[in-house]
């Protein structure tokens, strides 16, 4: 399928790089080699790394269920007949976990109707291909059939970068910035800082590919990767599974990377070779020079890389990261003292593998190995055993090869191919608000609430064999590297260390693929949107900018700690209003710590002074009454996933100005793209100044210009003020998103 775009790509690669090792005055990364390709202009470009922006050309665009919906919503203001570049949507998302595979999909398919029928008209109207729900995750899908080596790919999900594993740039992005490329603009993104990690040795025993980024998670920390894209390079490079690759670049959306990349090797040939793409993997081998980093990179890669990282996979130490952040990491071995000291509940309530991240082949077989040896010793998973496929394919091989049998042995339940428990679509019967349980899973977010929609649950990522280890023990303190665990017999037992198959000897098995190519027409067909929906909503677009100054705009809510997109706006239940802008903003910043109340999601309306409200009825209050209001925020604010969702509400119910001491990439952009004006306290400190009864105004907005501080008055309520600046990194294109109203609003 994608064969046509590489060729192409491969053609122009050559002159290109030749210009571009002139321009730069020496060779080039890969990253380079793929920006430079995928340039609108390669001659005006400014190439500046950290402050450039970059306008690209993307081969494709990807969008899973819950995303599309507003990305389609507001490709469709646009008034194309067609997309503009190769584009797919995923259905996985919506369904729910619950009573394993079959009923799961079958209720789905009947709960989602409108929004799945929506889609599908959306898909096939406007030439964009559509997988069916069941037919897998957006990122195994995308893997298995789209991702190759060199090209530049974006996906409205955060866990785009997994398509790294085949070495190409993915790149997750919020909806409007897919419905820009899809109606035939360039991708713009700050020009990324380059991380170099160096891996040497080979992965051995217990140590997965996951412990590789697990372990990055713990030393880089969640922002450490922003606005940074991580290239792999090195002889351990090679050693690793074009899919285990998948997983280290999935979860660099965890280090807030624009994304990660691996150069094109042996073990990528061997992947598109059994996912029937041989025909690519051999052009890709005629043009491999084009695909790696030039020679001279890795010789003195400190010249090419803005930071280096060392990873020795031979003496790396599988890890577990959590709770609440994929960044809190420690060596198993050093688990079970930890949980004490914190005081950790150490009974496991559920362990979960597979989801995007882990479900290939050889994870699954690792996993199934160890879960082997449980049997053969009497035993059965202690905790709920639930199993996510990624794809069709994965699941019928699994079922060919005899897994699924192991596994449900055990006591694991297998679930449909979908997000299912990874987004709180999970239907955990034991859980119960207000009690903190730890669980743990494979996938590759934790954040508080996010599996099982109770906040106080502990939520621990591992590797899959780990987690099946995990699962048979039941016991978070359990090591099974170092540590015996007591059989059905009462015999001391040690697992052997999990052996698997990186991929099936004899190939993929396939089910129904689930997809359901476009028209090759759109003319006459309309899009069902019913107009009574619960579920959907056609978009209005946002007021202009009215030329003045923000003035003493009440404070919505000043977050305390991390906010991440599912603090501000929750998944799980409120994945069905996705599509209905109106409905789904009462979920605003339910899940985040305010400031000035003990209670998560709650706040004051500081104008009756009624506490104990929620943010939305706060700001619904505000708009009413005609009254814009301001967000202050913590670190990194906006962190994890690529949902709009977390701009559009806030811009739906009066928002116009978030400050924080920083942003993630993504949610900085949706911000802008929504028209709300993002800003930094030039002094970190300055978060402190800010109180509840704060009135605070945002002046000099007509001179707004890129890289020029703004003014930002803080009114006392003792009648005092005191004047700060802010930051921004504001562009003048992005100035007339501001003006305009959104990203929309200009285009139109
Ligand atoms: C996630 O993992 O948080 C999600 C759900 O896949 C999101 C997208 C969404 O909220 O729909 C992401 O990662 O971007
Ligand atoms: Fe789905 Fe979870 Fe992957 Fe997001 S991280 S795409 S919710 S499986």
């Amino acid at each position: 399928m994608s064969m046509d775009i590489a060729k192409n790509l491969y053609t122009k690669m050559p002159d290109l790089f030749a210009k571009a090792r002139k321009k730069f005055g020496r060779g080039l990364t890969l990253t380079e080699k793929v920006l430079v390709s995928h340039a609108d202009n390669f001659e005006t470009q400014i190439w500046e790394r950290g402050k450039a922006m970059l306008a690209l050309r993307p081969d494709r665009v990807a969008m899973q269920d819950a995303t599309a919906q507003m990305a389609m919503l507001q490709f469709m203001q646009a008034n194309k007949k067609k997309v503009a570049v190769p584009s797919t949507i995923h259905c996985d998302h919506l369904i729910r976990a619950e009573m394993g595979s079959e009923k799961d999909l079958l209720r789905a398919v009947d709960e989602n109707k409108e929004v799945y029928n929506f889609l599908a008209s959306a898909a096939k109207k406007y030439g964009i291909g559509f997988w069916k729900p069941g037919a897998g995750i957006i990122h195994q899908v995308v893997l298995e059939n789209y991702a190759f080596p060199g090209g530049l790919i974006i996906g409205t999900d955060s866990h785009t970068p997994n398509g790294g594993g085949l070495g190409m740039l993915a790149i997750g992005v919020g909806g409007a910035d897919a419905g820009e490329v899809m109606a035939g603009l360039p991708w713009e993104v700050l020009h990324p800082k380059l991380i170099g990690i160096r891996l040497t040795g080979k992965l051995s025993g217990w140590t997965s590919p996951k412990d590789v980024i697990l372990y990055l998670c713990g030393l880089l920390t969640v922002k450490g990767g922003t606005n940074k894209i991580v290239e792999y390079f090195g002889p351990g490079a090679e050693t690793i599974s074009a899919t285990g690759k998948g997983t280290i670049c999935n979860m660099g959306a965890e280090l807030g990377a624009t994304t990660s990349v691996f150069p094109f090797d042996q073990k990528m040939v061997v992947y598109l070779n059994i996912t029937d793409r041989a025909d690519l993997a051999n052009l890709a081998i005629a043009n491999k020079s084009l695909l790696v980093a030039d020679s001279e990179v890795s010789q003195s890669p400190e010249k090419y890389y803005d930071q280096i990282v060392e990873v020795d996979l031979s003496t790396l130490e599988p890890h577990v990261v959590g709770p609440h952040t994929p960044d809190l990491a420690r060596p198993i071995s050093k688990m079970a003292a930890e949980a004490r000291e914190k005081g950790y509940p150490v009974e496991l309530k559920a362990a979960l593998i597979g989801s995007c991240t882990n479900s290939s082949y050889e994870d699954i077989s690792r996993s199934a190995h160890i879960a082997q040896q449980g049997l053969k010793a009497g035993l059965k998973a202690k905790a709920p055993f639930l199993v996510s496929p990624g794809s069709e394919r994965i699941y019928h091989t699994m079922k060919r090869d005899g897994f699924l049998e192991t596994f449900e042995k055990l006591g694991g339940t297998v679930l449909s191919n979908s997000c299912g428990p990874c987004i709180g679509q999970w239907k955990r019967a034991d859980g119960v608000k207000g009690k903190a349980d730890s669980i743990v899973s494979s996938f590759n977010r934790n954040f508080p609430g996010r599996n099982d929609g109770i906040n106080e649950t502990l939520s621990f990522l591992a590797s899959p064999e780990i987690v099946t280890a995990y699962a048979i023990s039941g016991d978070l303190t359990f090591d099974p590297i170092h540590q015996m665990l007591k059989g059905a017999d009462g015999k001391e037992f040690k697992f052997q260390p999990p052996q698997g198959e990186e991929l099936p000897a004899k190939g993929f098995a396939k089910g129904e693929e689930g997809f359901v190519a476009p028209a090759a027409s759109g003319e006459g067909l309309t899009v069902e949107v019913p107009p009574t929906s619960e579920r959907l909503q056609l978009l209005q677009p946002f007021p202009r900018w009215d030329g003045k100054d923000f003035e003493k705009l009440p404070l919505l809510i000043k977050t305390k700690g991390k906010t991440t997109t599912d603090h501000i706006s929750p998944a799980g239940p409120w994945l069905k209003f996705r599509g209905h802008l109106d409905k789904i903003s009462d979920n605003m910043f339910l899940g985040a710590n305010n400031a000035f109340s003990s209670e998560p999601g709650k706040g004051t309306d500081v104008l009756t002074g009624e506490a104990g409200l929620t943010m939305a009825q706060i700001a619904r209050r505000y708009k009413a009454k005609g009254i814009g209001s301001i967000v202050v925020g913590d670190e990194n604010y906006g962190e994890g996933s690529s949902r709009e969702h977390a701009a559009m509400s806030p811009r739906f119910l009066n928002v116009r100005v978030v400050i924080t001491k920083s942003f993630a990439r993504i949610h900085e952009t949706n911000l802008k793209k929504q028209g709300i004006l993002a800003l930094t306290f030039a002094d970190p400190k300055d978060y402190e100044k800010i109180e509840q009864q704060d009135r605070i105004s945002v002046t000099g907005l007509s001179a707004l210009a890129p890289g020029k501080p703004v003014q930002v008055t803080i009114h006392k309520a003792d009648g005092t003020s005191l004047t700060i600046q802010a930051n921004h990194s504001i562009t003048e294109q992005q100035i007339a998103w501001f003006k305009a109203g959104s990203a929309l609003n200009a285009l139109n």
